[in-house]
């Protein structure tokens, strides 16, 4: 009887202590990326993922690449300011301000992304997953050009997308392509001619914080939406919308989930672009015959199921062309892995688009630990990067960034203007 009790005792115990850990694990989900300093040793502990195409694990991120931004009530105040600071590009709204007093009232500072976060504030599993990357060195990258030389105004910045970034799709004259079998898979139409001239246009990330930012109206008032990967809008209408004009998706999705590609209808919809991992700077021919993911048996199977939905295929020069430019202008090292699918669809649509607004690409108020809105589980490389130069690639859109930083703050939202508008 005695042992019957103590047994119950122990149980109640031990449910207390379930109780109590699943309200921790809770709390944990929702919690913002500006009190996440305080709980690096908890969120350690949850991390679950394992990064895309390696094995590495991940850390955790320091609030030291986010500027200071007031809190929304102050920063409905200091708007003219901080206008002021984003034409300058600087984002930290000065203390001199004479609102001061009304801040002082208000919870501690709150923080936008800062276009000269370095990897030294990344916290330690993340500098060390960097510099095996840098050491690894998958693609061969000899890069031999400036770095950071003088740090580029946006204008110039936007030039150097504007010259030497070669936007053509795959076409049955490149190479390997040329030959009956593929000029029959292959889209007939170049994808400018696909798309037309657009005026505004959207590129939505994957990001957790998308969850709950009620932006769907907002997206889907543009002429283009540009999405990633298998990231739904069924179900997350409200935050993310539903229109789907382009889906960019890396080659692993379409090789590993080949089933799920190929029978998940949401991928019937609008233009697809595929890209895949090359050797640095190799030719079409090399990178064929070896591409990261053999992914073109699905590519076809998929075409001979659809073949009036334009499906393309990037072609890789791309990927190589915006990383140069990316550590030209980065003060350091970036991985030496190609740029992330959200860095990519960002300048297709720049190439596509008079104007271009980025939703959750810098993270806004709603910052979390939650890789994508459309799943749980928790990584903060998702947002800073491990396998991609994702920081350095978020510090160069701060820095082209035309719109405020409560923008950003408060819709993560960051406005470039097209290429095509762009003089040089
Ligand atoms: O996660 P992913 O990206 O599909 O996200 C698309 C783009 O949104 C931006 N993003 C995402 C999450 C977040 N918290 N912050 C962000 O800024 C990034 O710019 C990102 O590129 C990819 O780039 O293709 C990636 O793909 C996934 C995965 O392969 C696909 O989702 C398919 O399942 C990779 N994850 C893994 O391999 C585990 C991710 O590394 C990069």
């Amino acid at each position: 009887m005695v042992h019957v009790n103590l047994l119950k005792k122990v149980m109640y115990i031990l449910l207390a202590l379930l109780l109590f850990l699943t309200i921790c694990l809770w709390k944990e989900t929702r919690k913002g990326y500006y009190v996440s300093l305080k709980t690096n040793s908890q969120t350690d502990q949850i991390k679950v993922k394992i990064w895309k195409w390696d094995t590495l694990k991940l850390g955790t991120l320091q609030d030291t690449n986010m500027d200071p931004l007031p809190t929304t009530n102050a920063a409905l105040l200091l708007t003219k300011a901080s206008q002021v600071k984003a034409k300058q590009n600087i984002s930290t709204i000065p203390a001199e301000n004479n609102l001061m007093t009304t801040l002082k009232k208000l919870p501690s500072p709150l923080k936008v992304w800062n276009r000269n976060s370095s990897s030294k504030n990344l916290p330690p599993r993340l500098q060390k997953v960097r510099k095996t990357y840098l050491s690894m060195n998958k693609y061969h990258v000899n890069y031999s050009g400036p770095k950071n030389a003088s740090q580029l105004l946006p204008e110039e910045v936007m030039c150097q997308l504007q010259k030497r970034l070669d936007f053509r799709m795959i076409s049955a004259s490149d190479g390997p392509f040329n030959t009956s079998e593929w000029e029959a898979y292959l889209p007939r139409r170049n994808i400018s001619a696909e798309m037309g001239q657009l005026s505004r246009c959207a590129v939505v990330s994957s990001a957790g914080s998308l969850k709950s930012s009620h932006l769907g109206p907002e997206i889907d008032s543009h002429d283009a939406v540009l999405r990633f990967n298998g990231a739904p809008t069924r179900g997350f209408q409200s935050d993310v919308g539903e229109k789907t004009t382009i889906r960019l998706m890396n080659s692993q999705l379409i090789t590993v989930d080949e089933e799920r590609f190929v029978s998940d209808p949401q991928f019937n919809l609008g233009t697809l672009i595929v890209w895949d991992p090359a050797p640095y700077h190799a030719s079409i021919d090399e990178w064929y015959r070896k591409p990261d993911y053999n992914f073109f048996r699905s590519y076809k199977r998929y075409r001979n199921m659809h073949h009036e939905q334009p499906f393309y295929i990037m072609n890789p020069h791309l990927q190589w062309q915006l990383w140069d430019i990316l550590q030209e202008n980065a003060a350091e090292d970036i991985q030496p892995n190609p740029p992330s699918s959200g860095m990519l669809g960002i300048v297709i649509m720049l190439n596509l688009c008079d104007e271009v607004d980025v939703y959750e690409f810098l993270p806004s108020k709603r910052q979390t630990d939650v890789c994508h809105y459309y799943q749980k589980f928790f990584d903060q490389a998702c947002t800073m990067g491990a396998y991609h130069p994702l920081l350095f690639e978020k510090n160069m859109v701060k820095h082209l960034n035309r719109g405020s930083d409560e923008a950003i703050y408060t819709h993560g939202k960051v406005t470039l203007t097209g290429l095509r508008n762009v003089q040089c």
